[in-house]
């Protein structure tokens, strides 16, 4: 716990200075500030940017929109000079890129550099997504990585990360830099919000019933379309389940493995939370290729596995 100077509140503590007092290696620090100052960028192109198409299509044959591909650069730039990294796998990228400058190649980052990027233009809240791992490989189980965080762009800029030592807000103050807000932020309680994504009419029958049970119970339905949005209602609210499950012509669903599933269910995890794909942990996955699909049911344990217990029973 940091402790605040004469004349300052603790929530005055900025985020360097959080991370340098709370023990985080030098090098992560520099990585996660690096993306503070990224989101700066971030946020103007947002505000002001291009909202037009980029006439450029990603691997996925999906139109890349000019801000995913600003973002992208953006992000990219300042770590590919930060000194700390060796590799990034970036969602709009076809291939890993590979750190040319002078660095000590101690971390390698896999980043959605803007999430729900379609939704700009209706203005409503996305997000930066970040996955850090020690040394030159993304590819490997999201449990190994050794921190994850998030930049939220709503009505306030907001970052959550982790270390692996609790989960922490941040929100941007007037001068741009990020504040602390809240200290290790716990999930409890029973689940009052849902986020169910996938067409409702492609649901497997245990998912089907899960959703069900949920309506039954009283919950309350809370879906943007934005991941980063509705993941962070979960932690701020301290509770709630997302899924994007497999759907009877998608059983991999929508969500990646790595630029998006790992990071959240890292900081879910550290919030005493469960992410799962409805059988296995996600950061127990294997990932065989930069831009795996899984299934995602993630937010409090007795949410998801009552999602296990009913996809368990679909199969008999
Ligand atoms: P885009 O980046 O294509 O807008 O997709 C956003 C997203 O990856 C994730 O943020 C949402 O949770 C999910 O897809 C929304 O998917 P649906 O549009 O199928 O609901």
């Amino acid at each position: 716990m940091v402790s605040a100077e004469r004349g300052q509140t603790k929530f005055q503590i900025n985020l360097r200075r959080y991370l340098r007092e709370s023990g985080v290696d030098r090098d992560l620090t520099r990585i996660i500030c690096e993306i503070a100052n990224a989101s700066k960028y971030i946020i103007n192109a947002i505000r002001t940017g291009d909202l037009g198409v980029a006439g450029t299509s990603n691997l996925y044959g999906e139109q890349q929109l000019a801000l995913d591909v600003l973002s992208d650069r953006i992000i990219q730039k300042r770590l590919m000079y930060s000194g700390v990294i060796a590799k990034m796998a970036s969602e709009e990228m076809d291939e890993i890129i590979e750190v040319t400058v002078p660095t000590n190649g101690r971390y390698s980052i896999a980043f959605d550099p803007l999430d729900g990027s379609s939704l700009v233009d209706v203005n409503l809240a996305v997000g930066t997504i970040i996955s850090i791992y020690e040394g030159d490989n993304v590819l490997q189980p999201g449990r190994n990585q050794v921190a994850a965080l998030y930049v939220l762009y709503g009505p306030r800029t907001t970052m959550v990360v982790s270390t692996g030592n609790g989960v922490h807000e941040f929100a941007m103050n007037q001068l741009m830099e990020f504040d602390l807000v809240q200290e290790n932020i716990r999930l409890d309680g029973p689940v009052k919000i849902y986020s169910p994504g996938g067409l409702r009419s492609k649901y497997t029958e245990g998912t089907e019933k899960f959703a069900r049970s949920l309506e039954e119970s009283g919950t309350k339905l809370r879906y943007s379309g934005g991941f980063v949005p509705d993941i962070n209602q979960i932690l701020i609210k301290r509770n709630g389940i997302f899924m994007y499950p497999h759907l009877k012509d998608s059983p991999e669903g929508k969500l990646r493995v790595l630029y998006e599933l790992n990071p959240m269910a890292f900081l879910i995890e550290q919030a005493g939370g469960a992410a799962s794909d409805g059988k296995q942990r996600i950061l127990d996955i294997q990932p065989d290729n930069f831009h795996q699909r899984a299934p995602v049911f993630i937010g409090t344990k007795e949410a998801v596995a009552l999602a296990e217990q009913y996809i368990r029973e679909e199969e008999g």
